[in-house]
């Protein structure tokens, strides 16, 4: 048989969740699950579980910068995704990696675990803003993400996540994706807004424990939607969807004693 000669292909550039739920291993369970092959470099590893977590370990940067070389230098990766990045260091590389290539790039600005475990240096803001974020297709931050990036308090309206989205976009990303599943209210609300205007994602909110790797999950099906092809609106209409379903389906599993998993396969098993 032929090999095919389009298949879709995302890269995750992330931190390692041992419980299995979040970061590298949800992205690559994302992107499978959305029929994406799947390539990564691991920027930091966690010793974690369902419950919070035990220790980080960031990788030395240039070891991560080897690692994104060894890929895109082989392996015709359609759009990439970043997540746990741990260290102002770390960022600075990966921004570097990424300066001499255009491949579509899905920022999750990835500050604190679910658990409320910190997951970047304080003091790695500052590259996050001036190094990454102008290079992002499009940048998905939570509502405490936003808050933390703009140094200003949480937006609890609609227009108060678009004034936040506005800000964001002036610090050159191609795109921002305002989440609202850290509001409350009958529905999760998401914002998204580009040069061209804003549109609303609206998902019924899910009452379930089980959130634990839920933006991560967003964002790698973001990307997944980009390496298809998709257009930014329907690859975020696509990635709601997804996750809408991961999280309705997340009960039928049983993992942990804390803030369980999503369920990346609920169309396989
Ligand atoms: O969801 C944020 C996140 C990202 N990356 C890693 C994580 C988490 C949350 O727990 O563990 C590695």
């Amino acid at each position: 048989m032929n090999p095919k000669t389009n298949t879709p292909i995302a890269m995750t550039i992330a931190g390692s969740d041992s419980g299995g739920g979040a970061g590298i291993q949800a992205d690559l369970k994302t992107f499978a699950a959305l029929g994406v092959y799947g390539c990564s470099a691991i920027a930091s590893l966690t010793a974690q579980n369902t419950r919070g977590v035990q220790g980080v370990l960031p990788i030395a940067p240039a070891f991560v910068q080897a690692q994104i070389q060894s890929v895109l230098s082989d392996i015709q990766v359609g759009a990439i995704k970043t997540g746990m990045l741990a260290t102002a260091d770390i960022i600075s590389a990966v921004a570097e990696s990424l300066a001499d290539n255009s491949i579509p790039l899905v920022l999750d600005p990835v500050m604190v675990a679910t658990s409320g475990d910190r997951l970047l240096a304080e003091d790695a803001i500052n590259n996050l803003i001036t190094k990454l974020i102008p290079r992002a297709s499009v940048l998905t931050p939570n509502l405490l993400e936003a808050a933390a990036l703009l140094n200003t308090r949480v937006a609890s309206s609609i227009v108060e996540m678009e004034q936040q989205a506005k800000h964001l976009l002036a610090m050159g990303a191609q795109a921002v994706l305002m989440k609202g599943g850290h509001a409350s209210g009958e529905d999760a609300t998401d914002l998204l807004m580009t040069n061209a205007g804003v549109e609303l994602f609206r998902a019924k909110r899910i009452d379930t424990k089980n959130t634990h790797g839920t933006g991560c999950t967003l964002a790698s099906a973001i990307a997944a939607g980009l390496a298809k092809n998709l257009t930014l609106r329907d690859a975020v209409a696509q990635a709601k969807d997804y996750l809408h379903n991961a999280l309705l389906h997340s009960n039928e599993l049983n993992i942990g004693q804390g803030s369980g998993p999503v369920h990346h396969f609920y169309k396989f098993y």
